[in-house]
């Protein structure tokens, strides 16, 4: 008899239950035509949440009033952030016939969300944002999302060869299953002609194939994709799964460089999650840009963790892999060879609020929105302004990276016209914004986030009005800084990238990080944990005063931060696992 230890058996990782949801809805159709049928209030059950996500759609509660029912959230794409003033019209009417709370909420990736709807609700609203040529298909859920695109909508060349690359990276991995046009429009036959951004499926074209590319079992997590240009990054570039940075030469764009591994979700008391800015791969001929995406999205799709969603996200894939060997894997699965990567030259952010020339003899307006959200309150009517606007001047619109937009083609005329709206509706101008205020954003959280731990939208506002008298105090409001806010650490508000930023753990209790950068070339850290409310500015007025006594010319409070303490280090945020003692006593802080 042998003495050897059988060889253990070989282990198969479990796979979570969305693996299997995924895998049993008949690509993302579940039972979602059975449950909008019955026109009771009636939720979707579980398996229907998660694939309903690739719709856009999230079921949500009220949670200032949990005994509400069900209502549910939809996010609607538009690759780049490209918009007709018509198509913002239709938006428009949506939120007074479909939502609860009247509001249009732009996001974070150049897209639209509005919250508050019942059941009944989401099939008119889809026909009808269908037929205006937009769409909420794969805005969400474990396929590529809404790609992102330098917004700042400048008449060149490059600009426009910019927003081209954006539109084919969107049409390049859109899900081609016919589930959203059966249930949400009756069967319309998709011709690929439509003009939406993604009806590109065709299953008779693909051999029968409803999914060629992401098969059963789509991707294991969300995969976020952009597009920059080093002088414009609001896209914050190294913060997506797969990105490329455009490189002009002589007027064009004729490579790019690729990066891949960004993302910033992290979990509370979870050291392994992890924030972390995109390595780049190299570069390719423009042409190879959209091949680039996909081969990234194929190693992804086929070695990313499908067994623990937490470790999902291909930053994972990446670190497990190294560098060189994802670089190896993607060669491989492209077939192709990455060329050395170019220089791409400082790497810059404006917001380009205000007026501003175009470079056709035109100009376009950057719109300030606080935190993306357009609604009309009291003597506040930014939603009447951008209906006014839109119904009188029809320029184009641009949603910009960042919770803004941009109206652009515009006289000088317009220009003018457009400031009076603005301000004959109460709001703001870049003339009466402090710069805290300015690059200032905030997630949604409460009420309608279903994993906020703490205000964010609404509780920033406030936070916001002490802080400037702070600075002012200190003769720091002239300086820029990008201040930011989530109710989570799941970073919907890109706060790891922020000078300042404060992550809810529980309600009315924060982390505050410091030492990012506006321009997104490095992480924050974590200055101090669980901080209530009301203590935050005590905790941060040590800070501001030596970064207003010891700061070199023109120095942000970011830089400043990591010149004192971290020497200014690009790193990766490893959450928690920070020893403060020695930054704390920097700024006179008990430890
Ligand atoms: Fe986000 C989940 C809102 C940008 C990381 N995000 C959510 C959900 C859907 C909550 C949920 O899963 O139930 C939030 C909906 C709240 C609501 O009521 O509207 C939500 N995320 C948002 C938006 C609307 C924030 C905003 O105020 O603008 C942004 C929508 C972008 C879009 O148009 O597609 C938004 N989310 C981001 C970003 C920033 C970005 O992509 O540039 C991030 C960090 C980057 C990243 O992905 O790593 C982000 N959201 C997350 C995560 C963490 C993912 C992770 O890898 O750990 C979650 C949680 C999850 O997926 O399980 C999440
Ligand atoms: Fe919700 Fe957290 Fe995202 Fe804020 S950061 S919207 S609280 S998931």
């Amino acid at each position: 008899m042998s003495t050897e230890t059988p060889a253990a058996e070989p282990k198969t990782p479990k796979l979570t239950p969305a693996e299997k949801h995924k895998a049993e809805s008949k690509h993302l159709r579940g039972s979602i035509a059975n449950v909008l049928a019955d026109d009771g209030k009636k939720g979707f059950p579980v398996g229907d949440q998660t694939i309903l996500k690739v719709h856009g759609l999230y079921e949500q509660t009220n949670r200032d009033d949990r005994k509400s029912g069900a209502q549910f959230m939809i996010r609607i794409m538009a690759p780049g952030g490209k918009m007709t003033s018509k198509q913002w019209l239709v938006l428009d009417q949506l939120a007074d016939d479909h939502t609860q709370n009247h509001s249009i909420r732009l996001t974070t990736r150049q897209a639209v969300q509005f919250h508050t709807m019942v059941k009944g609700d989401l099939k008119p609203l889809i026909t009808r944002v269908h037929q205006a040529l937009m769409t909420s298909w794969a805005t969400c859920g474990d396929v590529q999302r809404n790609v992102m695109a330098s917004g700042a909508p400048f008449a060149s060349p490059i600009h426009n060869q910019v927003q081209q690359i954006a539109d084919q990276l969107s049409r390049k991995l859109a899900p081609q299953s016919g589930a959203y046009h059966e249930i949400w429009l009756d069967g319309q036959k998709i011709d690929g002609n439509t003009g939406c951004p993604v009806c590109v499926g065709d299953t008779a074209k693909n051999g029968g194939n409803e999914e060629p590319f992401y098969g059963e079992n789509y991707l294991p997590r969300k995969f976020k994709v952009g597009i920059g240009l080093a002088d414009d990054n609001a896209v914050d570039i190294f913060t997506h799964d797969a990105a490329l940075i455009a490189i002009p030469e002589g007027g064009t764009i004729k490579a790019v460089n690729v990066l891949a591994g960004g993302g910033l979700g992290m979990t509370h008391r979870i050291e392994e999650t992890i924030a972390r800015l995109g390595s780049t791969l190299g570069s390719v001929p423009v042409e190879k840009a959209a091949d680039a995406i996909r081969a990234i999205a194929t190693v992804y799709r086929d070695n990313g963790n499908r067994s623990d969603r937490r470790a999902a996200r291909t930053k994972y894939l990446l670190e497990s892999m190294g560098v060189d060997g994802f670089r190896a894997a993607v060669e491989k699965a492209g077939n192709f060879t990455f060329a050395p990567a170019l220089p791409t030259g400082e790497i810059k952010y404006q917001d380009y609020i205000g007026a501003h020339a175009q470079g056709d003899g035109k100009f376009f307006y950057g719109v300030w929105i606080e935190n993306g959200r357009i609604s009309d309150v009291g003597d506040f009517k930014l939603r009447s302004a951008m209906r006014q606007i839109t119904s009188t001047i029809a320029p184009r619109i641009v949603l910009a990276p960042n919770q803004q937009l941009f109206f652009a083609d515009l006289t000088a005329e317009q220009v003018k016209q457009i400031e009076a709206a603005l301000a004959g509706h109460g709001c703001a101008t870049p003339a009466n914004l402090s710069n805290a205020r300015r690059y200032a954003m905030a997630c949604v959280a409460l009420p309608t986030c279903g994993l906020a731990l703490a205000e964010s939208e609404r509780a920033l506002p406030d936070i916001l009005t002490t802080i400037e008298k702070e600075l002012a105090a200190r003769g720091l409001q002239d300086e820029r800084l990008t201040i930011r806010m989530t109710g989570c650490p799941n970073g919907c508000a890109r706060p790891y990238t922020a000078d300042l930023a404060f992550v809810g753990r529980k309600p009315e209790v924060y982390d505050i990080f410091l030492g990012g950068r506006i321009e997104g070339t490095r992480l924050a850290e974590l200055y101090l944990e669980n901080v209530a409310v009301d203590d935050l500015m005590a905790k941060l007025a040590p800070v501001f005063d030596a970064w207003g006594k010891e700061r070199v010319k023109g120095e942000t409070l970011g830089d400043f931060y990591n010149r004192k303490y971290a020497g200014g280090a690009t790193r990766t945020l490893i959450n928690g696992g920070k020893e403060k003692q020695a930054y704390l006593t920097i700024f006179g802080q008990p430890a």
